[in-house]
């Protein structure tokens, strides 16, 4: 089957009417900061599935190496018919879990979401051409806002893989879980990845890899700015850096201002000092014992937690 046209509940006016409001919020802030989404453009999408190549950047291969594992755990326990994937991006990994569901049978529905059209149009055509007889459906949307747009009916599993959910802050998190709860029915599965506290040796390179490829990522969110906005940063007079929060436990990047700078944006006239750092991403780390309360908290049963051999990367299955 090829997939079918991409259901659009973001149109291009409300990403762009979000890009303001949240360029307006965090460039007036004491603290500036710019929330992760706005990587995610063509280029954007691109150099982070450069990043996952990286050797520095362990968790996509160690989530790879779970799922190659479990993924028939997980279809024979779920038995889903339809498996919906938020964040799906290239949905590489994803297709661990749709070979195993296309052995044990009974998958009729794939759903990927994601902010990223030109991610979504390269990933259905190439999944509904891979798996015929598979439903592809894909959805743009923003996984904080569209869960209410799921499909409905029950047998559902839904797939958040990556470690993303470390992109929310606590509060942000815990309203995420409680909404995704919400949108589930009895009976439906969670598969939640979620990146392992760990030696900050081991984390920080992840996040500043040699290459230079992490830093060229970091800074994409000020050329989009450019384009979308007409803003006038001059993004390569931004350091990239990785910071370790050890009270967080999470791994922050920054783009920090080489030089005093003066950035025309929107209405606004935004001042860096030489040294100013700007956060562009939180990605939490997690303990299985927290990854597991969390979800406790907002009404899941942990059923399964699997970890890569070397313990780098955590996968829970979870049921409403
Ligand atoms: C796609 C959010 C899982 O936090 O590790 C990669 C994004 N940022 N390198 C992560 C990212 C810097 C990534 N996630």
């Amino acid at each position: 089957m090829s997939a079918e046209p991409l259901e659009i509940y973001l149109e291009p006016q409300d990403l762009e009417r979000g890009l303001r409001q949240d360029v307006r919020a965090g460039l007036t802030a004491e603290a500036k900061w710019l929330p992760p989404k706005w990587f995610y453009d063509s280029r954007g999408s691109e150099l982070f599935e450069e990043i996952t190549r990286l050797p520095e950047y362990y968790p996509t291969r160690a989530e790879r190496a779970v799922l190659a594992e479990h993924a028939p755990d997980v279809a024979s326990l779920t038995g889903a018919k339809t498996l919906i994937e938020l964040g799906s991006g290239s949905s590489e990994k994803t297709r661990l879990l749709l070979d195993a569901f296309t052995r044990r049978g009974g998958l009729g529905t794939f759903v990927p979401l994601d902010v990223s059209v030109s991610a979504l149009l390269g990933s259905t055509a190439q999944i509904a051409a891979d798996y015929p007889g598979l439903r592809v459906r894909g959805i743009v949307g923003d996984f904080t806002r569209q869960l209410d747009r799921l499909p409905t009916g029950g047998g559902r599993l839904v797939v958040f893989l990556g470690g993303t959910i470390g992109n929310l802050l606590p509060a942000e998190r815990a309203d995420f879980l409680a909404a995704m709860r919400a949108a589930l029915e009895v009976g439906d599965w969670l598969l939640l990845g979620t990146d392992l506290v760990k030696d900050p040796s081991v984390i920080v390179p992840a996040y500043d890899d040699a290459a230079g490829v992490t830093a060229e990522f970091n800074r994409n969110v000020l050329y989009v700015i450019n384009r979308e906005l007409g803003a006038d940063f001059d993004p390569e007079a931004f350091a990239h850096v990785a910071h370790w929060d050890p009270d967080h436990e999470w791994i922050e990047m920054r783009l920090r201002a080489t030089r005093p700078m003066r950035v025309r944006v929107l209405d606004l006239t935004v001042e860096f000092a030489a040294g100013e750092e700007l956060r562009t991403e939180v990605s939490a780390k997690f303990r299985p014992e927290g990854v597991a309360a969390e979800l406790r908290d907002a009404g899941f049963a942990a059923a399964q937690f699997w970890t890569d051999p070397d313990g780098l990367f955590g996968v829970t299955l979870a049921q409403v």
